[in-house]
């Protein structure tokens, strides 16, 4: 078929997994851990299965502690992901290494993914250097301005497609951004375009404190992708087999040899953010204990631990030596963060390629102060 004679909004039809209604949302696991009758636990190798939990658990202790540093006035504002891990950790297992991920500032578990090192603390620190480290890993930078990397989500993957690297882009947002224009034009570009992108909403059910229901009057959020001419899925978003079989689903059609086939694809992840927007929030204003507590049910970590217990692949011992591990490792990134020393003519480097000719003057003034008085003279001054 030639690129004209594609017929735009020709959704699947089929009843495959990204084919189905946006309302119906895939489950593998009941709220208890258990398989649900008629569901089709995805192929996943075991030790991939546990280092799955492992990860979603490091997730959760990284946010436990870096929700202590701030408190402690060690590190800045911070955005917690607790409740969030399934979706973050699983989607990402559904990538290659080569691929790309674009966040948003919540989804931390996606890093964890791909290996957590001392640098992301750096960013939360302060210091620019945890982005840099970021793109080491395939991973653009935290991006704070919510939506406005959906548009260069579509970009890179329209530039990958062109350049035939059979790369795909899995792009993270909240509920909260598909109501910015960047969504619109993101997700519009990448219908027309064939993009090998796949959109992740994060649905957690607030930006701050605007609940989803006042934030859009569609039903779903999967919906939306119907007007772009694409496949929308939702999915239990606190169930890490669902969320790797729908995002494993959409990276394949995204890298499908076929043109015809290769299509972009939104995912809705619905779940729940159980503690504040940010160490910056008190979400005791805006919602009910009882909700909480409702959405606690269906917390990712214990569902995902019955799953696994039951298949023999976690016990007692493995637990406590995940958990062990885990606490260790945030340790010594904590510990390494802390120690880093950035040298002070790098808060020149990271805006301009080609330094504006004033950015060129402080940086000549600060090299000619610490000439003349050490470093005192960044305290002095
Ligand atoms: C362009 C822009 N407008 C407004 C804000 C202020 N703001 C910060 S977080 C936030 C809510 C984002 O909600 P959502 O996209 O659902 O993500 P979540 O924080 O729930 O993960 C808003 C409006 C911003 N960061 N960027």
């Amino acid at each position: 078929m030639s690129r004209l004679s594609v017929c735009r909004g020709n959704v699947t039809t089929d009843h495959s997994i990204l084919g189905r209604p946006p309302d119906d949302r895939v489950q593998v696991l009941d709220a208890d851990g258990r398989v649900r009758d008629g569901a089709t636990v995805p192929d996943i190798p075991d030790e991939q299965l546990v280092e799955m939990y492992r990860q979603m658990w490091l997730a959760r202790h990284f946010d436990e502690r870096a929700i202590s540093l701030q408190r402690q006035g060690r590190m800045g504002t911070y955005p917690s992901l607790a409740g969030q891990e399934a979706a973050q950790v699983a989607s990402t297992h559904a990538l290659n290494d080569a691929d790309w991920l674009l966040f948003q500032y919540r989804e931390h578990g996606a890093v964890v993914a791909r290996g957590l090192e001392p640098e992301y603390l750096l960013y939360w620190m302060g210091h620019e250097r945890g982005n840099e480290w970021l793109a080491e890993k395939n991973v653009f930078p935290i991006n704070i301005s919510i939506g406005s990397h959906i548009p260069h989500a579509t970009g890179l993957a329209w530039a990958s497609k062109l350049k035939g690297d059979g790369r795909v882009f899995v792009c993270h947002f909240g509920d909260g951004s598909t109501s910015e224009g960047d969504f619109h034009e993101g997700l519009n570009f990448a219908g027309v375009f064939d993009v090998p992108a796949i959109f992740f909403c994060n649905n957690n059910q607030y930006a701050i404190s605007i609940h989803r229901d006042e934030q859009t009057a569609s039903d779903t959020i999967a919906q939306k992708a119907t007007a772009y001419g694409f496949d929308g899925v939702q999915v239990d978003g606190m169930d890490p087999l669902a969320v790797y079989q729908v995002t494993k689903a959409a990276v394949e059609k995204a890298r499908d040899p076929d043109p015809d086939e290769a299509r972009p694809t939104l995912v809705e992840a619905v779940m729940y953010r159980f503690g504040a927007h940010t160490t910056a929030d008190d979400p005791s204003v805006y919602r009910e204990d009882e909700e909480v507590e409702e959405w606690r049910e269906r917390d990712p970590l214990p569902r995902f631990e019955t799953f696994l217990r039951e298949r023999d692949l976690l016990d007692d011992d493995r637990i406590d030596a995940i958990e062990a591990d885990a606490k260790e490792t945030v340790a010594a990134c904590i510990d390494a963060a802390e120690a880093y020393e950035p040298d002070p003519d790098s808060i020149f480097e990271h805006a301009y390629e080609t330094p504006t000719p004033r950015v060129r003057d402080q940086r000549e003034h600060l090299r000619r102060l610490r000439e003349r008085h050490g470093d005192d003279a960044l305290t002095e001054e």
